[in-house]
């Protein structure tokens, strides 16, 4: 298999810890892509209609985007350690932890580097300020009420470590590049974070 990928970016760092935490990570041939030019030429936009990253290629060279859907297919064929939820009722949680970490969290820390950072105004344009703005204020509030959950409970979706962590702590990563470091002004995700560093995926 092949994972067409890109420094920093969010999206494929979490297929590259879901890997990690699989044990399979040297399997895998890393592929890195400019997302600026490369990815917008018609060599990538075959493997990814909207020329994005992750991309995973496929053995039989099918290729599979969306860092979801790419986790789905290696929790199927690498079933342990289990990350994505063990019975039908475990998945549906663990998804809707998922979920809400990246459309609450996730996307909007993701819309205010994307519309703010000098860096990605190649990406965005044109890049939004006050997108950015309403982005940033978003993601801070949402991040406060994260903050609150995980003092209830030692991981995002309960009492193990799953796909949902591997989600949050990839977008509040992503958020150092707004000066954001939400684990120096929350003592909840501080420990989190601490525990997700110790692990060997992510030292
Ligand atoms: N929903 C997709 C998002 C993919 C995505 O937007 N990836 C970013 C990198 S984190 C990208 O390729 N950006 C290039 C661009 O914006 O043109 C996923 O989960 O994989």
């Amino acid at each position: 298999m092949k994972l067409y990928t890109a420094k920093i970016a969010p999206n494929p760092l979490r297929v590259e810890y879901f890997l990690k935490e699989k044990g399979i990570f040297d399997e895998v041939e890393l592929v890195q892509v400019e997302l600026a030019t490369e990815a917008k030429e018609p060599g990538h936009q075959k493997r990814h209609i909207f020329g994005r990253v992750p991309v995973l290629e496929l053995d039989d060279g099918q290729m599979l985007s969306e860092s979801r859907a790419i986790c789905t297919y290696i929790e199927e064929i690498y079933p342990n350690p289990n990350l994505m939820g063990k019975n039908g009722v475990e998945r549906a949680f663990i998804e809707m932890h998922d979920r809400q970490v990246e459309f609450h969290v996730f996307f909007p820390i993701a819309n205010w580097i994307r519309h703010s950072h000098p860096g990605l105004a190649d990406l965005e344009i044109p890049q939004c300020p006050d997108w950015a703005a309403s982005s940033e204020a978003t993601a801070r509030k949402n991040t406060a009420i994260i903050d609150v959950e995980l003092g209830k409970k030692p991981y995002v979706a309960g009492d193990n470590f799953t796909i949902a962590d591997i989600t949050l702590y990839c977008a509040l990563n992503f958020a150092r590049l707004g000066r954001f470091k939400p684990w120096e002004e929350h003592a909840n995700i501080a420990i989190w974070r601490e525990k997700i560093m110790e692990r060997p995926a992510f030292s």
